[in-house]
């Protein structure tokens, strides 16, 4: 095992933990809506965006105990948004994470209820312990995620994007629509981890521009996987972008050139680090990694 496999192995199981401890259990009630909580986060997900917020807490020093709330709640926010998008009047789909949807398991209504559950519940642990180094910049930080979630962030991107079906985007609109709808959390991520520390502004612009980068590059790969990767690699349908006649970066460049993009979005968020030396190694290796993966 490289260092990074070990530490990435380290972080996916300390916000596991910190998700199982904080999500209802099962057996209080509502019994169902917690099973279908927990059925929806625990055991699956590659947690790139927990990695993201350990990464960037590096350059501020942050501690651990208190990135991990920090990192459960953006993963919550992820997988709320998951559940939703699966559901039949959004992208209607039957498996995800290698098993059927949350709607697909329990039931629609279930589903729903399980998104908004998940939502609140990331905004209760990010208010309910002391994560950063004063209550202004905690209060700051719950104001993040509620803009990278809102309608000015995630969900305006999805909305976005359900109007955008079978519609010739061009670049900069299809850019615009993925700056909201995967780039928001992605950076929120970034941020988040390291506002758990002690950050300059020059640092908080450099890695504003690294996240930025990096939630770009993310969609870029996706749109690569979704086109070329199987099903049973994914844990999710592939093909499905084609298939719905979705504008994409493959679909308005092809894989090679889309491929090429995120590459060099890589290069531009490694050189937003630049300054910042060492402690900015993992934020670069999480860059390689997603930009490398293949699921
Ligand atoms: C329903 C408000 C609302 C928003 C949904 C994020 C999103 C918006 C929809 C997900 C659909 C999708 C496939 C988006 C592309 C990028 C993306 C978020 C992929 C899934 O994220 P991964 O690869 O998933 O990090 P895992 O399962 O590894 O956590």
């Amino acid at each position: 095992m490289t260092d990074f496999s070990a530490w990435i192995h380290t972080c996916q199981t300390r916000v596991e933990e910190v998700l199982a401890e904080r999500l209802p259990s099962a057996r209080i009630a509502p019994q169902r809506l917690h099973e279908a909580m927990r059925y929806a986060v625990l055991g699956g997900g590659k947690r790139v965006r927990p990695l993201l917020a350990f990464a960037a807490a590096d350059i501020a020093n942050a501690d651990m105990e208190r990135v991990q709330y920090a990192a459960a709640a953006v993963e919550l926010i992820h997988a709320y948004s998951l559940v939703h998008d699966d559901m039949p009047a959004m992208d209607d789909d039957a498996l995800r994470r290698g098993k059927p949807t949350v709607h697909v398991e329990f039931d629609e209504a279930t589903a729903l209820l399980v998104g908004d559950a998940l939502q609140s519940l990331a905004f209760d642990i990010l208010a309910s312990q002391p994560l950063a180094r004063d209550a202004a910049t905690q209060l700051s930080m719950v104001q993040l995620l509620a803009q990278a979630a809102g309608s000015r962030g995630m969900a305006g991107g999805q909305a976005i994007d359900l109007a955008s079906v079978g519609k010739p985007l061009d670049l900069t609109e299809l850019e615009f629509m993925h700056i909201h709808k995967t780039g928001a959390l992605i950076r929120a991520s970034v941020l988040l981890g390291a506002q758990c520390g002690h950050l300059t502004d020059a640092t908080a612009t450099a890695l504003d521009h690294y996240a930025k980068c990096i939630g770009l590059a993310f969609q870029v790969v996706d749109d690569v996987l979704d086109a070329e990767a199987s099903t049973a690699t994914l844990g999710k349908t592939a093909g499905k972008d084609a298939a719905h006649n979705k504008p994409t970066y493959v679909s308005l460049l092809g894989a090679t050139r889309a491929r090429e993009l995120a590459r060099e979005l890589r290069a531009d968020a490694c050189a937003a680090l630049a300054e910042l030396g060492a402690p900015a190694e993992r934020l670069r290796q999480v860059a390689d990694f997603v930009i490398e993966r293949t699921f």
